[in-house]
């Protein structure tokens, strides 16, 4: 099948309407789809830095589903807007597997920010992060594998001034890749592996067939020039080491959290759940040719569990082979960090968040003890302060650590300091077993509660979130 490109919306106020679909993406019956506005990934948005935007979306999907609640995955958002997971409902009386308060006010539980079946709800983002590559995906308390799994997911990409006085390549040239992994009946309908038995450590669910922007092994055109591929993975649980066949090389020049200080050339780059990687391909050398992005096993000894990536091809590069100019280049100096990650020293965390494996009856993920729970916040960072946290992994799975609110640089891994493409603002982190990382983070412009978990979605929905809240200082 050819790429598909999802529709671009670029308004100030969208409209996406959260409605049920059938699509193309095997061979043969359609696929019964949960979308953002009739496509899996749902439209891309695309907007310029601190241009406000507001964005409606309706929850047009059977009232089986229960609530939703939207979360714009790298936006630096008020957490009304930020897709806070909420607590137990008439339409989900019981969480399987996480220790929630009872009887808490619809405020104090964060019901009040869910959207209902019916319901529409207007998030606004006033987008006053840097430029970056972002996506927005369900994500309600217990369901946000089950959610995801159906189709929730799409992308956002903010662009600003800084970066459109580069010489990259733009337009038909830069190339939004969204990798999914999903398990298909005989039917071509998506199976629903997320059942009540599945308990932590096993809790790691795995799709058979590796879609790209919602197609099985796609192809797309291109010409024999540079091209900015926009690479995120919103699999549940599985993690991809992608490469390029020929012997092509990438030159990273982003991560999660946009440009980085310089470019890198990789042979791979390994991409945990919702790790995004931008990187500028040049396809001179192969023109004529078909070159497959693949994804391949790691060097023996990274291939731990929780981080054991795809072996297989994703997709395919189709190249033509007239010569045509290329006036893009890739600078050698892109975005110096911002001064607070510049003045971040290592010293001893603020706060800590371990990864135990717990519960007593039926096994949970835990952070600091406890599952995720609205009524309990961990930690009180204070705002226009910059913070160093530590998390630990005491589990022997690996763990993909996402923070809401804002950027993070990493300052150590293990007490060494990161590798090159590591040492750039990122908001999501692998975190090995028995490993512990030091982050800085700046908390700017927002108060309020906001959540900090495990991004491998079963993980999460197992009890391995927290939340603090940002408060004036
Ligand atoms: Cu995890």
């Amino acid at each position: 099948m050819p790429l598909p490109l999802p529709p671009t919306l670029t308004g100030d106020r969208i409209r996406i309407p959260i409605v049920a679909a059938e699509q193309q993406i095997l061979p043969g019956a359609k696929t019964k789809l949960w979308t953002f506005g009739g496509s899996f990934p749902g439209p891309t948005v695309r907007r310029r830095a601190g241009h406000r935007t507001r964005v409606t979306f309706e929850h047009q999907l059977p009232k089986g589903v229960g609530e939703l609640s939207i979360h714009l995955h790298g936006g630096h958002n008020r957490s009304q807007f930020d897709g806070y997971p909420g607590g137990l409902t008439k339409d989900q009386p019981r969480s399987l597997y996480c220790d929630i308060s009872r009887a808490l006010t619809p405020r104090q539980s964060g019901n009040d920010l869910l959207l209902s079946p019916g319901a529409s709800k207007t998030y606004v983002y006033d987008l006053t992060e840097r430029a970056a590559f972002q996506w927005y995906h369900d994500h309600r308390l217990d369901r946000t594998a089950r959610h995801t799994w159906h189709g929730l997911a799409g992308m956002w990409i903010v662009d600003d001034a800084f970066e459109e006085a580069l010489p990259l390549p733009r337009g038909n040239r830069d190339l939004p890749l969204m990798i999914a992994d999903r398990s298909f009946d005989r039917d071509n309908q998506l199976t629903d592996p997320f059942s009540e038995q599945l308990r932590p450590p096993a809790d790691g669910i795995n799709g058979a067939k590796i879609l790209v922007n919602g197609a099985f092994m796609p192809h797309h055109p291109v010409g024999p020039r540079r091209y900015r591929l926009r690479i995120l993975n919103v699999s549940a649980f599985r993690s991809y080491n992608v490469r390029l066949s020929h012997g092509l090389s990438m030159v990273q020049i982003a991560t999660e959290s946009g440009l980085m200080p310089k470019p890198i050339r990789r042979e791979s780059i390994l991409l945990g759940p919702a790790e995004r990687a931008e990187v500028i391909v040049d396809f001179a050398a192969v023109a004529g040719e078909s070159v497959e992005l693949r994804s391949s096993h790691r060097h023996p000894g990274r291939n731990t569990a929780g981080a054991r990536s795809y072996e297989g091809a994703l997709m395919q590069f189709r190249v033509r082979s007239e010569r045509l100019p290329d006036h893009t280049r890739i600078p050698r100096k892109l975005r110096p960090l911002p001064k607070w990650a510049q003045g971040a020293k290592v010293r001893k965390p603020d706060q800590r968040w371990e990864i135990t494996l717990g519960g007593g009856f039926s096994t949970k993920w835990l952070l600091n003890g406890r599952t995720f729970d609205p009524a309990h916040v961990q930690a009180f960072p204070h705002l226009n302060k910059t913070a160093v946290w530590e998390i630990v992994n005491r589990t022997t799975v690996a763990h993909v650590m996402h923070l809401h609110h804002t950027d993070w640089y990493l300052l150590q891994r293990d007490g060494k300091p990161p590798p090159p493409w590591e040492d750039c603002l990122k908001e999501t982190f692998f975190v090995y077993p028995n490993e512990k990382i030091l982050l800085a983070g700046h908390f700017s412009d927002y108060t309020g509660k906001f959540v900090i978990h495990c991004h491998m979605l079963d993980h999460e929905d197992h009890g391995l979130m927290g939340q603090f809240q940002v408060v004036h200082a």
